[in-house]
């Protein structure tokens, strides 16, 4: 099966591919199916972002489209950056303006828990939507660790994998991230369809 993946974000969509393909579904990016779009996420949980993007995306093509709409909950920081991890640091911002933010905000802080959340919504030609959600556990390092990844991923340390995202290999990562577990989640639902 092919997929638009309703996506800017470069590093999703190969974790995506990554995830899918072993599941015989081919992601081809926005960009590469030649679909110029800006959707404005103006929703107040992943699940309304996701629902935005995909429908934005599916109203101007023919192929079953997948939105993810993910970010970091850093629970010292009431859930922060939350639904608002990719403009955290402001509309332009780096990566590591992004996450020297993050850890200037939490400080010493001793509670560094946090969890990356992703919720994936997928769009049928037939206009059916499926939802589905995925969690990692783990905690906000004091420094950025590992050159892997995108986004938080230096200073993210994953419990299950005792480093950080950035510090594992794509096929770690993906075996227990947030978005391997929704993109896992997101199949099962689709064979019992
Ligand atoms: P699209 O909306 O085009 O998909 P985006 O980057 O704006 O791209 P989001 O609104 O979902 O996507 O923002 C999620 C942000 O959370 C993302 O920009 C990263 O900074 C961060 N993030 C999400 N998943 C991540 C991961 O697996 N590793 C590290 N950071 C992640």
């Amino acid at each position: 099966m092919i997929v638009i993946a309703a996506t800017k974000n470069k590093g999703k969509v190969r974790e995506m591919q990554e995830i899918l393909f072993p599941l015989a579904i081919e992601i081809i990016s926005q960009e590469e199916a030649g679909i110029e779009l800006d959707v404005e996420e103006t929703g107040d949980t992943f699940e309304r972002n996701a629902l935005l993007k995909a429908r934005a995306v599916a109203m101007v093509c023919d192929y079953p489209v997948l939105a993810d709409d993910s970010g970091l909950c850093v629970d010292a920081l009431g859930g922060a950056p939350g639904v608002h991890s990719a403009r955290y640091a402001g509309e332009d911002a780096t990566n590591s303006e992004k996450i020297n933010k993050l850890l200037n905000e939490l400080g010493n802080n001793d509670n560094r828990n946090a969890k990356f959340v992703t919720c994936v919504a997928f769009i049928m030609p037939d206009g059916t939507e499926i939802i589905a959600k995925g969690e990692v556990k783990g905690h906000i390092t004091h420094a950025p660790e590992g050159n892997n990844g995108f986004g938080y991923d230096p200073i993210f340390f994953s419990d299950e994998l005792g480093k950080t995202f950035a510090q594992s290999s794509d096929e770690e990562k993906n075996s227990v991230s947030h978005r391997g577990r929704a993109l896992r989640s997101l199949y099962e639902k689709l064979k019992e369809m």
